[in-house]
């Protein structure tokens, strides 16, 4: 088996509509190539390494479909979460209120309280994209952020602006996880549902 057996795991849930950039993000992260991607059918996964404390940790990033049928399946993903990292097309303008309305939602759940949530105001190369302080404002971060530890990171998972900043800041938040395995078995239900669906 690989080394990154014996280090401490986290599980990263990356979420956002579809469309926000979290797969390219994925990409960047993994790779620093820029990807062409396809919409995310089911769920992208990606293990990472970083030093958290001066020890080794291992980040499983869980990328999951953000289009309105996977959304049903996000708390699926949420039990052993130790961040949320909230992926926001930040240039488009008719769908901040829905991105706004989804993360509401999300964070709503109880076993994403108090988990720690990096906002990333993704695709700030685009002309009109908002900015940090309109982000915040948009996304009613001071209520949203009164129980938990937040962090609002402009970026751009096409240049890679910002992308690392906000990787550092996920490392340095994340909460360590201490069952893996459930989570687990609620993404094979996820997995069952898709290939079930995928065959009608
Ligand atoms: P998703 O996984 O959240 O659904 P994707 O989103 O990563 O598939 O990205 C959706 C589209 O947005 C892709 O374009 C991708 O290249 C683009 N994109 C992602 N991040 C950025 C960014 O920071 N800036 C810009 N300008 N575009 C970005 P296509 O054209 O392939 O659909
Ligand atoms: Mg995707």
């Amino acid at each position: 088996m690989g080394s990154w057996v014996s280090k401490p795991q986290v599980q990263v849930l990356l979420l956002g509509l579809d469309n926000a950039g979290k797969s390219t993000l994925l990409y960047k992260l993994k790779h620093n190539t820029c990807v062409s991607t396809v919409p995310t059918i089911g769920f992208n996964v990606e293990m990472l390494e970083a030093r958290k404390n001066r020890k080794k940790i291992s980040i499983t990033i869980w990328d999951v479909g953000g289009q309105g049928k996977m959304r049903d399946h996000w708390p699926n993903f949420y039990q052993n979460a130790g961040a949320v990292v909230f992926v926001v097309d930040s240039a488009d303008q008719e769908r901040l209120n829905e991105a706004q309305r989804e993360l509401e939602r999300t964070l709503r759940n109880d076993e994403l309280r108090g988990r720690p949530l990096i906002l990333l105001a993704n695709k700030q190369d685009v002309d009109g994209a908002l900015n940090v302080t309109e982000m915040k404002d948009r996304f009613n971060m001071r209520k949203i952020c009164q129980e938990r530890d937040c962090f609002v990171q402009p970026c751009s998972a096409s240049t890679g602006f910002g992308v690392e900043e906000a990787f550092k800041r996920v490392v340095q938040v994340v909460k360590l996880s201490s069952e893996p395995g459930a989570v687990k078995d609620n993404i094979r239900d996820t997995v069952h549902y898709l290939r079930t669906n995928s065959k009608q």
